[in-house]
């Protein structure tokens, strides 16, 4: 069994459409435990670092201008393949191309404004969470179902 840590980010749309709710207990329901949790206003210096991969593409500048418009949700949430199951929670990245059942197909429409973000690699996990995160801000805690969902 393989126990990772990934990062979600709840966007700007996600707090301003009021989905912070819906959004959280998708990943909650699945059987993933939170490690932590908090509300950001995110500068320009830190949504450089985090989308760094994408400098340079026609949508870079839109992009950081979206995601430092409001409060952003961070999250890390913990469980078996946690990276993967929660890239396959949020759907793809256009909103308008995501099945339902996934945050994306059943709430969003757009490519950009598409409410979550989910590391998309176990290494990139390790780095945004420490990027997003302070050690002491990341919570263990035993989950007294853990013998039941993983
Ligand atoms: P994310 O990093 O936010 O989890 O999303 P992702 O892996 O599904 O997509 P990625 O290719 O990493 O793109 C990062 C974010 O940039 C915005 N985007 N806009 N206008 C466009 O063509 C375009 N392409 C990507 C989206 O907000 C996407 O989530
Ligand atoms: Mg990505």
């Amino acid at each position: 069994m393989t126990t990772q840590r990934t990062l979600i980010l709840l966007k700007p749309d996600a707090v301003q459409r009021r989905l912070v709710g819906e959004i959280t207990a998708r990943f909650e329901r699945k059987g993933l435990r939170l490690a932590g949790l908090k509300l950001v206003q995110v500068s320009r210096e830190l949504a450089e670092k985090h989308y760094a991969v994408h400098k340079g593409k026609p949508f870079y500048e839109s992009l950081l201008t979206f995601l430092t418009s409001g409060p952003t949700v961070a999250l890390v949430w913990e469980g078996r393949e946690a990276v993967a199951v929660c890239r396959t929670l949020m759907g793809m990245t256009d909103g308008a191309k995501s099945p339902p059942g996934t945050i994306r197909g059943d709430f969003a429409l757009s490519v950009q404004n598409n409410l979550v973000h989910g590391s998309d690699s176990l290494e990139n996990a390790a780095i945004e969470i420490a990027l997003w995160f302070k050690d002491e801000e990341l919570v263990n805690f035993a989950a007294t179902d853990a013998n039941w969902v993983a």
